[in-house]
């Protein structure tokens, strides 16, 4: 018998956005498909596989610093603890806080939000093993979770967000400063905002974290085609498509492709549309941007944020900085 609650708020995303993004992405040039869709519940596990391996140091390292800088991070938390994790994923990396909270016997409540409801699911397990620990999940939009998880707080009662794993890294420079600059605007006074972040590192490295030697992260781009297949009964044949990475060092960004092996005609009868493909057509499904340790601390200040701390884990650079809405 456990005494954890767990609530949740209803889905936003219907199969109708889903073909109409699919649609619109690949009828453009050059196309694209939104990176929001790997994270069906074989785009999840997949993920959770490409956390562990030795190519791809961003959980790792974030880890190591959220291990030695919890009681940092926790120490401003009101009574009792607000933690939003937007992203949240498996909940491993909230779990490294929720672990202190407990052990320090702090009344907390976590809010996960997340998209995904394989993440959620995987969210809740992970946060299962501390009973004094309320659970509420979201099931939407990074802005819209953190919205309704802000909604439920007593006026007296400051959050710590959490945005971790380098998600802030799927963004352009310019969309992540207006997404600080959201985030902010649901805050206020007191509350603060932990940004996790990889950093600019070395290019082989880079291309390396995305195209491991087993195909892990190849089987988590390819499975975006796989489920256009599966939910929007189209016609992809994945064995005529591989998966390229590439640096483009003027945006400080590694790109993710599908590229089609031959001249071909797909159809997503759920989009209602056929699209061609040349022999060597790419289509864009991702890009992580790495940034520098000032500029992080830059994007928060840009979108209104005060830097309080930031920590660096400088064996394959990655940074954990704190902000504080002011
Ligand atoms: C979730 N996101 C921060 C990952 C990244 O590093 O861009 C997604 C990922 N794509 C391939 N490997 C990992």
């Amino acid at each position: 018998m456990t005494d954890i609650s767990i609530m949740e708020s209803i889905p936003i995303q219907t199969d109708t956005v889903f073909a109409r993004d699919v649609s619109d992405g690949l009828n453009r040039e050059p196309k694209q498909l939104p990176t929001k869709y790997h994270y069906d519940a074989l785009g999840s596990q997949l993920f959770e596989a490409i956390c562990k391996l030795p190519w791809y140091p961003i959980t790792r390292s974030e880890r190591i610093l959220l291990l030695k800088e919890r009681d940092a991070i926790i120490n401003h938390a009101s009574s009792p603890a607000v933690v939003i994790e937007m992203g949240s994923g498996s909940g491993e990396k909230v779990s490294i806080l929720a672990d202190r909270l407990n052990s320090m016997g702090r009344p907390t409540t976590i809010h996960l939000v997340d998209i995904s409801k394989t993440a959620l699911e995987l969210g809740t397990h992970k946060l299962g093993r501390y009973p004094a620990i309320e659970i509420v999940r979201h099931e939407m939009s990074y802005i819209e979770g953190l919205r309704a998880a802000v909604g439920t707080l007593r006026s007296d009662q400051s959050v710590t967000v959490l945005f971790l794993g380098s998600n802030i890294g799927n963004m352009s420079a310019e969309t992540s400063v207006q997404f600080l600059h959201d985030v902010h605007t649901e805050l206020r006074t007191g509350d603060r905002l932990l940004l996790g972040t990889d950093l600019l590192k070395p290019e082989p490295d880079l291309l390396a974290a995305y195209d491991d030697p087993l195909g892990v992260t190849a089987a988590f781009n390819l499975n975006l085609l796989a489920r256009i297949n599966r939910e929007l009964d189209a016609d992809f044949d994945l064995r005529q498509f591989v998966h390229r990475v590439t640096w483009n060092s003027q945006n400080s960004c590694v790109e993710s492709y599908v590229v089609s092996q031959r001249e071909q005609t797909v159809c997503i009868t759920g989009a209602d549309c056929c699209v061609r493909l040349a022999k060597g057509e790419a289509i864009w499904t991702e890009s992580s941007f790495k940034y520098t340790r000032e500029q992080v601390r830059s994007l928060g200040s840009l979108a209104g944020f005060r830097v309080v701390d930031q920590w660096v884990e400088s064996v394959s650079t990655f940074a954990l900085t704190l902000f504080e809405v002011t």
